[in-house]
C-alpha cells in the first residue's frame, strides 16, 4: 500500500498508526502541505478535498477520509481491533474519536488557518482560535471516556486513541493549557509508549523537517 502523508498532519498520524498497529507494510509519499502539495493536479485528482492522508490499495484503489480509512482496516484487518465488539460500546468509541475528527480538527485545518488570516487575523489570533476550539472538544473528550485504563477505553487502543494522540501534538505545539486534561496526557503517555504509535509520530517521519 502506499500511504500519501504529511509529517506533522494529525489525520495522517491516525492513519499510519493503524496501519502499524495491525502490521500492515506501506510506503510513504509525502505531500509538503506547506508547499501546496496538497493542491497540485495529479494530488487533488486523488483527494479532492486536497488534504491528506490518501491510501492506495495493492490494486490501485483510492481511499480519502481518515476516519473512512480507519474503518475499511478495521473490517479488512481486524486484528488487533481498534473498536470494541460490542455496537453500543463501538457508538461510544466513536462519538469520541469524532469530537476530535469533526469538532476540532474540521475547524482548526491549515486551510482554515489560511482562510481566517486571509481575513484580517494575525497569527496570535489564529492560535487562540486553535486553542478555544481545542480546549472545548478535549472538555468534551475527557467526559466521554472511561475515567480509569490505560487508555481512553480500556487497556488497549481504539480509534479514539488515535485521533487523541495526534490532537495532543498539535495542542502542544500551539501551546494549549493541558492542566485540565491530566487524564488525556496520561493517556497520550501510554499511547505513544507502544512502539506503533511511536513510529506513526511527526518526528519519526521520513519527511520530518
Ligand atoms: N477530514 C479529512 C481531512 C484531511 C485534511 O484536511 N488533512 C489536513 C492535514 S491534518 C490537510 O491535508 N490539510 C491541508 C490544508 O488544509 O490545506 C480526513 O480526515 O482525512
Amino acid at each position: 500500500m502506499i500511504l500519501y502523508s504529511y509529517w506533522r498532519s494529525t489525520t495522517s498520524l491516525r492513519v499510519r498508526a493503524a496501519l502499524n498497529l495491525k502490521g500492515i507494510a506501506y510506503e510513504t509519499r509525502p505531500v509538503n502541505l506547506l508547499d501546496g502539495a496538497q493542491k497540485a493536479p495529479d494530488y487533488a485528482a486523488l483527494n479532492p478535498v486536497e488534504g491528506v492522508p490518501t491510501l492506495i490499495l495493492d490494486d490501485g484503489t483510492v481511499l480519502t477520509q481518515s476516519m473512512a480509512i480507519l474503518d475499511w482496516l478495521e473490517e479488512t484487518y481486524p486484528e488487533p481491533a481498534l473498536l470494541p465488539a460490542d455496537p453500543v460500546h463501538r457508538a461510544m468509541v466513536r462519538a469520541a474519536a469524532q469530537v476530535i475528527a469533526l469538532e476540532i480538527h474540521p475547524v482548526n485545518n491549515l486551510k482554515v488557518g489560511a482562510a481566517l488570516k486571509a481575513r484580517g487575523f494575525d497569527q496570535q489570533a489564529v492560535v487562540d482560535w486553535m486553542c478555544h476550539w481545542m480546549d472545548k472538544g478535549f472538555a468534551a473528550y475527557q467526559r466521554l471516556i472511561l475515567s480509569e485504563g490505560r487508555f481512553s477505553f480500556g487497556d488497549t487502543p481504539t480509534q479514539a486513541d488515535l485521533c487523541l494522540v495526534g490532537q495532543m501534538v498539535n495542542a502542544r505545539r500551539w501551546g494549549l493549557d493541558l492542566a485540565p486534561f491530566a487524564r488525556l496526557v496520561e493517556i497520550d503517555e501510554a499511547a505513544r509508549a507502544l512502539p506503533q504509535i511511536a513510529a506513526a509520530l511527526p518526528e519519526n517521519q521520513p519527511d520530518a523537517q
